[in-house]
């Protein structure tokens, strides 16, 4: 079972769960505009199973528990844009921070032998200097850093007052062509695969000077598998051990298509009240206990991203609809009827 089937992590997670045998149940959010091209563009839309939970509620995730009966599942669910938790920080402290209490209340009443995986974040060290394992101090800077390192307390109390398996993926940054479009990196390709055919003409971000540890996010969904096949349950640093600046990730992606720094402009409304300055992972654990290692390098992830948005936008320029886009509704018609109550 994977809460946040509809987001990034969920959907990759989704199609490796398949591809190793894995009968799937997703939860995801009801709204009043469907959200699942994710799962659409991965092809996985009649190979799953939705439940409609709000994680606000947990008598949705006691009967989602109650339809999947899992015995494993995943929280990739959360509302995940740091600089939004500063707009809204009660909201996120509530999704991203006491649902994981929630979650683990309802399996410790209906099965404490359910395995459970949190995703746990990179902002929750703060400022502390890099590069940051599980040992380094967490000290978060933003009510997104501060729920997320609440989460990652309780499940380290309910491992040791209720000996339940459940682990903690202290992910870094990690990235993909299904990566939300506020999230920097994506923003970035998007917007640069736009400017190359014309459709936009200038790139504008906040702290350009910010750096990040930023790996491919379906090789960060195997660690996360792995860390729940192990015998002990522990939680584990996800990281390339390398970081860049968001101008070098800028840069990099408009180089691709020959297009120079020029189209870079700032807007101090992307500036967040606080900001992480750099973050950077030491995924040594995970290497030595897990035999995980990434395989993408910077250069590559850009020019795979950017591919995949100028493609997109090449498409659409051409008259022709992106193949999972808002067009597709009945589709998406189709899947919610195949949602599980
Ligand atoms: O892409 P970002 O919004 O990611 P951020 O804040 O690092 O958070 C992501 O990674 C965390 C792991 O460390 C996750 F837990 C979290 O859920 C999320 O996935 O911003 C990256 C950096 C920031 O320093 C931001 O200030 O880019 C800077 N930035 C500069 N201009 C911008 C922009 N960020 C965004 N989103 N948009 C801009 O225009």
């Amino acid at each position: 079972m994977i809460t946040g089937i509809t987001g990034m992590d969920g959907a990759y997670l989704a199609q490796l769960l398949l591809t190793k045998g894995y009968k799937v149940f997703g939860t995801f959010r009801r709204a009043s505009t469907p959200n699942f091209w994710r799962i659409m563009s991965l092809g996985l839309e009649d190979k799953i199973d939705l439940i409609s939970v709000d994680l606000g509620d947990m008598s949705s995730m006691i009967n989602a528990i109650q339809i999947a009966q899992p015995d494993e599942m995943y929280n990739m669910a959360a509302s995940s844009y740091v600089a939004d938790s500063f707009e809204c920080p009660l909201a996120n402290l509530d999704i991203t921070g006491v649902a994981v209490e929630r979650l683990l209340e309802a399996i410790r009443i209906v099965n404490k032998d359910i395995k459970f995986y949190q995703s746990s974040s990179s902002e929750i060290y703060g400022n502390t200097p890099a590069p940051c394992d599980e040992e380094s101090p967490m000290i978060p800077i933003s009510p997104y850093g501060v729920a997320k390192l609440a989460a990652h307390h309780l499940v380290n109390i309910y491992r040791k007052a209720h000996g339940m398996f459940c682990v903690s993926g202290i992910l870094f940054n990690h990235e993909s062509s299904l990566r939300g479009l506020d999230f920097v990196t994506r923003k970035i390709t998007n917007t640069v695969a736009k400017i190359f055919l014309g459709l936009q003409s200038e790139l504008t971000l906040g702290n350009v000077y910010a750096i990040r540890d930023w790996g491919y996010a379906p090789e960060y969904v195997e660690a996360v598998w792995l860390m729940m096949q192990q015998d002990k349950p522990d939680d584990y640093v996800i990281a390339t051990n390398t970081s860049h600046t968001v101008i070098e990730f800028a840069r990099t992606a408009l180089k691709i298509l020959d297009l120079g720094p020029k189209y870079i402009k700032h807007d101090d409304r992307y500036n967040r009240p606080i900001d992480i300055h750099k973050l950077q992972g030491n995924y040594s654990k995970a290497n030595t206990n897990l035999g995980w290692a990434p395989k993408m390098k910077f250069e590559d992830l850009v020019d795979h991203m950017v591919g995949e948005d100028l493609e997109r936008w090449t498409w659409y320029k051409e008259g022709k609809h992106f193949p999972w886009d808002a067009y597709l509704y009945p589709n998406e018609a189709k899947i919610l009827r195949r949602i599980a109550n």
